[in-house]
């Protein structure tokens, strides 16, 4: 009896592992959100899809979320709420139409995002503990490494279709600021490029000439760590003069919006900035 008894135990036990796994191990390495459509306007909030979808997604300690953006608008995946700002576990910075964000977690819990931009637009992502953690330790190194690549990058468009995106460190008081720039699929491309902060200029070059449309820059040592406005000229394609294209265009990226956080604020006030400088200072059509 009591060997039919505890064998009937072990075999309860077997099949409850069985019905188990699959639902509490499920395979949870990798998950895709996206923005919902049109999540640039109010609404989807109230919507039973919510403004990220999926509005609750689970992954594993080790496995990433990818923050695809199938949207036509660009938007932030933020951790943390439009209520008590980023959390700092994650932040995609602006993620254009068409580009995408993975987060690599490291730690169990539970983490709420939203768009910086468009702050209605909220979500969660839970994440939970795999069950292979040496998988997850070993992705320690990456997964910082991905919030110091985070900074910020927002893109403006000269009147040519040509996008213009610039990449930056956070400014930080005693330390320079580094800043790349990118017009898309150009070469030969000539522009000036003005950095100030708090009015004084931190760095001015004239006449950058970049065969492969892409350039990096480094201010001089900030004086604080206040935002800095970015300001770039468009110079023309070529080498030789006379250069062509919308010469003397404009693309401006600032921070406007101080009670936030300084990466927050920057990534903020370029997307408005963008659409400011649409309407008042050059032919920059937003993409936001
Ligand atoms: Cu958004």
């Amino acid at each position: 009896m009591k060997t039919i008894s505890s064998f009937f135990v072990l075999f309860a036990i077997a099949a409850g592992i069985v019905a188990i796994t699959p639902a509490a191990f499920a395979d949870h390495t990798e998950v895709t959100v996206s923005p919902a459509p049109g999540s640039s306007s109010p609404g989807c909030e109230t919507s039973a899809d919510g403004c990220f979808i999926p509005k609750e997604a689970t992954v594993d300690v080790g496995g990433s979320v990818i923050f695809s953006n199938t949207d036509t608008a660009a938007h932030t995946f933020t951790a943390g709420t439009a209520a008590d700002g980023p959390s700092g576990a994650f932040d995609s910075s602006l993620v254009v139409a068409g580009s995408s964000y993975e987060w690599k977690p490291t730690t169990a819990g539970s983490f709420p995002y939203y768009c910086m931009v468009h702050p209605w637009m909220a979500g969660l992502i839970v994440v939970q503990e795999a069950g292979h953690d040496e998988m997850a330790s070993g992705h320690d190194e990456m997964a910082s490494g991905d919030t110091m690549m985070a900074a910020t990058s927002a893109t403006g468009m000269l009147s040519d279709g040509v996008k213009v995106s610039v990449g930056a460190s956070a400014p930080t008081s005693g330390e320079k600021m580094m800043i790349s720039t990118d017009f898309a699929n150009s070469q030969h491309v000539n522009y000036d490029i003005k950095v100030t902060q708090n009015g004084n200029t931190v760095l001015d070059d004239m006449g950058v000439h970049d065969h492969e449309g892409k350039g990096s820059h480094e201010t001089a040592p900030l004086t604080s760590s206040d935002p800095v406005e970015i300001t770039i000229t468009f110079e023309g394609y070529g080498i030789d003069d006379p250069k062509t294209g919308p010469i003397g265009e404009k693309v401006v990226f600032s921070n406007v919006v101080p009670e936030f956080g300084t990466i927050a604020m920057m990534i903020l006030a370029v997307s408005i900035i963008s659409i400011i400088a649409v309407t008042a200072k050059s032919k920059v059509i937003p993409r936001f």
